[in-house]
């Protein structure tokens, strides 16, 4: 597998418990790399554009005004396999289904505040990376 980057966000329930440190020692852990990274306040249009994909899912209105609610994390994480092995890391959407050591197992609140998103293919990667950042902003 070759070098792959990913696109991570630290949600609002974790940056409001201060687990910013945390979580990103647990993605540093399982072997990825932080290339960049920002603090950054979400409009409730930015959320509604992010997640368009659920946009008539029946939890789109929860989500999108969880998602601005407070400060969020965006990182690109660099590193072998890296949309797989951020995923795993991660664990299942819903805390109660999530592995023993996962992000999702140990912090996260609920399915809807589950802590962190992680990109789901290379394609949908590609896209979340470059609507949050400049190449600029990326340091490998
Ligand atoms: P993410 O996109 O955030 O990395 O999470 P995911 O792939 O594991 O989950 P996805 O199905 O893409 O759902 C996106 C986010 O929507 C919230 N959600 N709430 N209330 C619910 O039933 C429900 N289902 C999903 C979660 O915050 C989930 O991460
Ligand atoms: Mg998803």
């Amino acid at each position: 597998m070759a070098v792959q980057r990913t696109f991570s966000i630290i949600k609002p329930d974790a940056t409001k418990r201060n687990l910013t440190g945390a979580i990103t020692a647990k993605l540093e852990e399982a072997g990825l790399r932080v290339v960049a990274s920002k603090r950054i306040r979400l409009t409730l249009e930015q959320a509604q554009t992010f997640y368009a994909v659920h946009k008539d899912r029946p939890f789109f209105g929860e989500l999108t005004e969880y998602m601005t609610s407070e400060p969020i994390v965006v990182q690109v994480l660099e590193g072998e396999d890296a949309i797989a092995k951020n995923r795993e890391v991660m664990g299942a959407t819903n805390p109660a289904e999530a592995a023993e050591g996962t992000i999702r197992k140990e912090f996260a609140l609920s399915i809807g505040e589950n802590s962190v998103h992680g990109s789901d293919g290379p394609d949908t990667a590609k896209e979340e990376i470059a609507y949050f950042f400049s190449g600029l902003e990326i340091v490998g």
